[in-house]
C-alpha cells in the first residue's frame, strides 16, 4: 500500500476504523414477521420519496424460492410501515417469460422528464437473470418495458436525466469467459429500450482485494454538487463463503462514463448478527438510498444476510469528504484488470 493509499484510509483518532455509516438502533427495521402475508424473507429494498413519505419496494421471497416486489410506506422511514396486503409487482410469466422464476432486487429512479418512476429489476428464468424495466406513476399500476439487457446481467439503475440527449444505465453483466471478472458497466440509449455505447465503468479488482472478481452497483446513483455518488458491492470469496461489502465511487456530473474517484477500502460490511447470519450469511445489500436535502443525511436501506431489511445513515458531507480524498483512477484503468 502506497503512502497516498494510507492517507485515504478511514481512521479515527483512537486508531480504529472510522465508520461513515451508522446503523439504526431499531435494526432490522423490517422482517418477514412484519409482513401482512406469509413470506420466507424480505430484503434488498429499493427506496424513493413518495408524497413526502419513504416508500420501500422490497424483494419478498416465498417458499418456492421465487421473489416478487411489495411496497411499504412510512412517514419517518423507520416505523409504522403500511405494507401492501398482497404483492405490489408480481412476476407475469405468461406475458413476460423472463420472469418465470421471479423478479428481484429493484432500483428506483424518479424521471422528471417522464413524470414517472423507473424501476429496474432482475427478471429470472431458465434463460438466466437479466435486467428488466417498468415505469409507474403511482406504485399501483406498472408499465413494463420488458428486458433491456440480456442474461446474465443484473444490479442495474438509471440516471434520472439524459446526457447529450441519451439515457444512461449502470448494470453488471457476467462474462461467459471464466476469469474475466464481473465488472460494472455503463450503457446509453435514445429510448430506454435499445442500449449501446457499452463500456466498463468500475472494474472488479483481483487477488486479495475486498472487491476482487465481482462487483455490482448497489443503490441508484445519487446526484451531489461534486458528482454522482456511487455505492457498489464487492464480493470477496473465502473458504467460508462470500462476503458482500460496500465501497464508494464518484462519477463526473456531466459525463457519468467518467470515474473521478474510487475508494480502495470498503466503507460498510457485515458485522451485526442480522447481517452475518441468515439465508445467505455475511451480506449487506442496499438497493436504495435517499438524501434529506435539509439535514444532509443519507439514508441507506439494505438487505441483511438476504433475510431482513435494515437502515444505516451517513452525512453526505462526510461521504463526499472521504471520496474526494480517494484515488483518481488512472487513464484506461476501467478497462484494465491488472490491479
Ligand atoms: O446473496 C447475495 C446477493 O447475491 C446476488 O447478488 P450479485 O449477483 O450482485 O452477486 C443477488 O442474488 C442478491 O439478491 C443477493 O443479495
Amino acid at each position: 500500500m502506497s503512502h497516498k493509499g494510507f492517507q485515504t484510509r478511514l481512521k479515527s483518532s483512537d486508531n480504529t476504523y472510522k465508520e461513515l455509516f451508522k446503523r439504526h438502533s431499531n435494526n432490522p427495521i423490517l422482517t418477514s414477521k412484519d409482513w401482512p402475508y406469509a413470506a420466507n424473507t424480505v430484503f434488498n429494498p429499493a427506496v424513493t420519496l413518495y408524497n413526502d413519505k419513504v416508500l420501500l419496494l422490497a424483494r419478498v421471497e416465498d417458499r418456492r424460492g421465487f421473489s416478487h416486489l411489495t411496497k411499504a410506506i412510512s412517514e419517518d422511514g423507520v416505523s409504522n410501515w403500511q405494507i401492501d396486503p398482497s404483492p405490489t409487482l408480481e412476476p407475469d410469466p405468461e406475458h413476460y417469460p423472463e420472469e418465470a422464476w421471479g423478479i428481484e432486487d429493484p432500483r428506483i429512479t424518479w424521471i422528471e422528464e417522464l413524470g414517472k418512476w423507473a424501476i429496474t429489476y432482475t427478471a429470472y428464468s431458465h434463460g438466466g437473470p437479466l435486467v428488466a424495466l417498468a415505469l409507474t406513476k403511482d406504485f399501483v399500476t406498472f408499465e413494463r418495458l420488458g428486458p433491456i439487457m440480456p442474461p446474465e446481467d443484473k444490479d442495474a439503475a438509471l440516471f434520472p436525466r439524459r446526457f447529450d440527449g441519451k439515457w444512461v444505465l449502470i448494470h453488471r453483466p457476467i462474462p461467459a469467459f471464466k476469469g474475466a471478472g464481473a465488472h460494472i458497466w455503463v450503457s446509453s440509449s435514445n429510448d430506454l429500450k435499445y442500449w449501446g455505447d457499452h463500456q466498463i465503468l468500475i472494474n472488479a479488482r483481483q487477488g486479495g482485494w475486498w472487491d476482487a472478481n465481482k462487483v455490482g452497483l448497489s443503490p441508484q446513483p445519487l446526484e451531489t454538487p461534486e458528482g454522482w455518488l456511487i455505492l457498489y458491492h464487492g464480493v470477496r470469496q473465502t473458504v467460508a463463503g462470500a462476503i458482500y461489502r460496500l465501497g464508494l465511487a464518484l462519477l463526473d456530473l456531466e459525463n457519468p462514463f467518467k470515474v473521478l474517484r474510487r475508494s480502495d477500502e470498503w466503507v460498510f460490511g457485515p458485522s451485526e448478527p442480522y447481517e452475518r447470519e441468515g439465508d445467505v450469511d455475511d451480506v449487506v445489500f442496499p438497493c436504495g438510498w435517499i438524501l434529506d436535502k435539509e439535514s444532509g443525511i443519507v439514508r441507506m436501506y439494505y438487505g441483511g444476510a438476504d433475510t431482513c431489511i435494515a437502515l444505516a445513515t451517513a452525512n453526505l458531507s462526510d461521504l463526499l469528504e472521504y471520496i474526494k480524498r480517494c484515488p483518481q483512477p488512472k487513464e484506461n484503468e476501467q478497462l484494465s484488470t491488472a490491479d
